[in-house]
């Protein structure tokens, strides 16, 4: 199963998959969507295509990331960590031996040259134009989220720039402030690749926002690729389909060519506005800041065009999902620089750059302070405020075991690290913005060659006695749930993703 090619295929199959319902009733992109959306989050509801949005003729789609399942659904995969496994079988790659090596190796390069985005010479995200006078983004229904955002945002676009040095593209997920008919705002975080474009540009940079796209292309434009990699390619490589586009008509970018809509036009590098306060995915308000002014040339979109929305807030919102896929597809190019690493997980509560729970295979004494400190040295993990390091025994998805070795194995005279460096844009904790302290927690078992009393030995029941009673357990006439058939342990419950559950 192909991830979709398009917005449309991809509204097609959720509709097939009894994973999307169409509301016809008028509702008010003014705070109300929201407040629908989130119960609907919250309760594992389905994708959401607002036919009828007051003040709008293009409908609304919202929801469409909100559960695992429809992630699942939206890279064509059984679960998230076989979409990693295709990243990681390429980044691997060794050199091949004999001719069945040599085969899978070219299978292998072949597609990441099909990667490439293609440029063709039509296509309908450009079915319909307006320019000059006659951009009006006051058309769509962009949405107020929340009663303390400062105006509407646009929640969902993929904007896109050149390197003005290197010319190599970048498509970065970023809010936009409607500021009126045909300017927003940018908030471009000053951690981010798309600044970095506009912090190179002596004056003007050119700029294009994507919006209703094919889900693949969609994520990636949140994922954390380093800067100088295009993060079309990656979809293109994820999906399996390059993604195509056209040239734009006011701009010299090239535009996705299956999009919905396209706003083009520039920055002026001088320009600056007072973006916020916006109810933001950390779970409260960010104050007013300046950021810079996006000047709309032209709307392109498809005739009939679905204007795509998010809402984030108070987690967990619809955004974990796209924070957990990155999480999963992310694990193998961190275990390519940091290779003791089993397995990590950014809980959806810690808003992902709160904390960060890590398993190693721990091998020599001080191990656990290493892989902290290599997670403060990675691409956009280097945000992590607190990092929890476990053996490589301990799920990092269950929480509640992650908790029982914090307490169990932790003096925290010994085994808490408090340091320094850089946090996410929108932390509001640390006294300076942008920089404050970090927290590592070391809860591997430790031994004498760390300076410890010897460490002593956990309870387990011998293989013998489970065996014994898994084959027993009817005879003993203990009733068990279809879950936890046959004394299997009972599953715990937590915010997990599904494949922890295979523990046991
Ligand atoms: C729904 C959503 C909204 C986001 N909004 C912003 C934003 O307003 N500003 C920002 O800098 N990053 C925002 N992000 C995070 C970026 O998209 C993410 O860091 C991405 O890697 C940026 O691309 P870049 O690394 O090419 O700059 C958002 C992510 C999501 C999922
Ligand atoms: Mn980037």
């Amino acid at each position: 199963m192909a991830p979709p090619a398009d917005l449309r295929s991809w509204i097609a199959l959720l509709e097939r998959e009894g994973e999307l319902v169409r509301v016809s009733a008028e509702v008010d992109p003014h705070l109300e969507v929201t407040e629908i959306v989130d119960r609907t989050v919250k309760a594992g509801g389905p994708a959401l295509l607002f036919d009828n949005p007051k003040g709008s003729s293009y409908p609304l789609l919202i929801n469409q990331f909100g559960t695992e399942r429809r992630m699942r659904l939206a890279f064509g995969v059984d679960q998230l960590d076989d979409v990693a496994a295709k990243l990681e079988d390429v980044l691997e790659m060794q050199p091949p031996q004999g001719l069945v090596d040599k085969v899978r190796g070219l299978k292998k390069l072949k597609s990441i040259a099909d990667s490439l985005p293609q440029t063709v010479r039509h296509g309908p995200a450009q079915e319909v134009v307006f320019t000059g006078d006659d951009v009006d983004l006051g058309a769509l229904p962009v949405q107020t989220c929340w009663p303390g955002d400062a105006a509407p945002f646009i929640t969902l676009p993929a904007v896109i720039t050149k390197d003005p040095r290197t010319g190599t593209r970048n498509v970065g997920m970023y809010r936009m402030q409607v500021l009126d008919g045909n300017t927003t705002a940018m908030h471009w975080q000053i951690h981010k690749d798309g600044r970095a474009d506009y912090l190179a540009t002596d004056g003007r940079i050119e700029v294009a926002a994507a919006l209703g796209l094919d889900p693949v292309t969609t994520y990636t434009a949140s994922a954390p690729l380093p800067k100088h990699i295009d993060e079309l390619m990656l979809a293109g490589f994820l999906r399996g389909e390059p993604v195509q586009l056209v040239k734009g008509k006011t701009v010299d970018l090239d535009v996705p060519a299956d999009a919905e809509i396209v706003l083009e036009g520039y920055i002026d590098k001088d320009e600056l506005t007072a973006e916020g306060p916006f109810g933001d995915h950390t779970g409260f308000y960010t104050p007013a800041e300046p950021f810079p002014v996006f000047h709309v040339t032209a709307v392109t979109m498809r005739a009939d065009a679905i204007y795509p929305s998010i809402v984030v807030g108070k987690p967990p919102a619809e955004d974990a999902w796209l924070g957990k896929a990155t999480e999963r597809i992310f694990l193998p190019a961190v275990k390519m620089t940091v290779p003791e690493i089993v397995d990590y997980d950014l809980p959806v509560a810690g808003v992902f750059h709160n904390c960060c729970i890590v398993s190693i295979r721990k091998a020599f004494p001080g191990h656990a302070k290493k892989v902290m400190h290599a997670i403060w040295g990675l691409g956009m993990l280097s945000l992590t405020k607190a990092v929890v390091v476990v053996d490589e025994h301990v799920n990092v998805h269950d929480y509640e075991e992650v908790f029982f070795y914090v307490g169990a194995n932790v003096d925290p005279g010994r085994d808490v690290l408090i340091t320094e460096g850089p946090l996410d844009h929108l932390d509001h904790s640390p006294t300076h913005q942008f920089f404050g302290g970090k927290l590592g927690i070391d809860a591997t078992a430790k031994g004498p060659d760390e300076g410890t009393r010897p460490w002593p030995e956990e309870i387990e029941m011998s293989d013998e006695i489970r065996e014994l009673v898994d084959r027993r357990w009817e005879e003993y006439g203990i009733a068990a749930d279809g879950e936890e058939q046959n004394g299997a342990r009972p599953r715990k419950r937590a915010f997990t993703l599904s494949r922890a559950k295979r523990r046991d």
